[in-house]
């Protein structure tokens, strides 16, 4: 591991991961877990910024886990575990709350979109502190890359100005990350609404095409995705659901986007749709295979998270120590 440049990055366990999640961020950790030291966590503790069931965390949490392992991360390979499991983050991440002003948390368009979603008097000071946490994720492990998808763009840059500003009222200690986000397809869309990126937290389930899907589900959510009445297929921004289609397609196959835009022509929607379903269908069927192998072996889902919490912990708590040390904490 020595000398290998590190990674960081999570998903929350705020239900199970999308198509989105897959291709806009998971696709490109596993395609980076030779080349990297790599720490990719499952983020309870933000998950819980927005209102929870207990059981449906605790199941979100391994089906995450899960999905990491049967998309091809490989716990031999990188440093797989569950933020709870290591207090460091809970620890950094209130010291940097104190390094992190309120005008520039209040303009974080997630945070925006995510309490307008909420009753005014449920929007909770987590889903506010939120990108600070997130910041400690991240500056724990001294991370030089973060592969998120494009939606996170300021989250990181929120994470950049908070180690700079550590940094230049102490003295170096964090290393400044730089987000990695493919310029391809960086965005898939909700499959109802192709304006608002496809979420798993999203009320209504034929927005999102889940890796649990099965083959008829995704048919069907398909054949039900919302489009526009034009009828010519074009790779525009004029025509939002047909792009995403297209872009589905070309992550998948790994065809230029134009270049199946042109090979649909004059061919209608319909046969767009069905041949998309049928790729992420293929796509899907040797993760889904996994996926069930895996929750029916919790007891090595356990060993694999025990085992990372181990070892992020050890990097980890190097960081918070410093930090301490700096802010004028005496240690014990
Ligand atoms: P939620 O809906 O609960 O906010 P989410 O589906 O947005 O969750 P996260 O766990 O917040 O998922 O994100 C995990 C990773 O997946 C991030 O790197 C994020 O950028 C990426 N991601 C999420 N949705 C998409 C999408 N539609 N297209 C591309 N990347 C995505
Ligand atoms: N906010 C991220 C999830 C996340 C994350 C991180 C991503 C939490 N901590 C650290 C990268 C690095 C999201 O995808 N919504």
């Amino acid at each position: 591991m020595e000398g290998k440049k590190k990674i960081f990055s999570g998903m929350q366990p705020s239900g199970s991961l999308t198509l989105g999640n897959y291709l806009g961020a998971l696709k490109n950790w596993v395609a980076l877990q030779d080349e990297y030291d790599c720490y990719y966590c499952v983020v309870d503790m933000h998950a819980i910024t927005v209102p929870k069931e207990p059981k449906d965390l605790r199941k979100n949490t391994y089906e995450v886990l899960a999905n990491y392992i049967a998309a091809g991360l490989d716990p031999d390979k990188v440093t797989l575990f569950i933020q709870s499991h290591v207090s460091a983050h809970a620890e950094l991440s209130w010291i940097l709350n104190c390094f992190s002003y309120y005008g520039e948390l209040g303009r974080m368009t997630q945070f925006k979109d995510k309490s307008k979603k909420q009753d005014s008097n449920a929007i909770t000071a987590g889903l506010f502190t939120y990108p600070v946490l997130m910041a400690a994720d991240i500056l724990l492990y001294q991370a030089d890359l973060v592969p998120v998808g494009e939606d996170q763009r300021q989250h990181l840059e929120i994470t950049r100005d908070i180690a700079q500003r550590f940094n230049n009222r102490f003295s170096e200690t964090f290393t400044v990350p730089e987000p990695y986000i493919s310029t391809d397809v960086a965005k898939i869309m909700s499959l109802q609404d192709p304006e608002s990126k496809m979420s798993k937290s999203d009320t209504n389930e034929n927005a999102y095409i889940l890796l649990t899907d099965k083959p008829d589900a995704i048919r069907r959510k398909f054949k039900r995705s919302v489009t526009d009445s034009l009828g010519v297929v074009n790779y525009s921004d004029d025509q939002p659901g047909i792009k995403n289609l297209i872009n589905i397609y070309s992550k998948i196959t790994n065809i230029k986007p134009e270049t199946v835009a042109s090979n649909y022509e004059g061919k209608g929607y319909a046969r767009l749709k069905e041949d998309v379903a049928e790729v992420v269908v293929e796509e899907l069927k040797p993760i889904q295979e996994r996926i069930d192998y895996l929750l029916k072996n919790k007891d090595y889902l356990e060993e694999v998270y025990r085992m990372g919490a181990g070892k992020a912990e050890a990097t980890a708590i190097k960081t918070l120590r410093k930090v301490q040390k700096k802010v004028g904490f005496i240690p014990r």
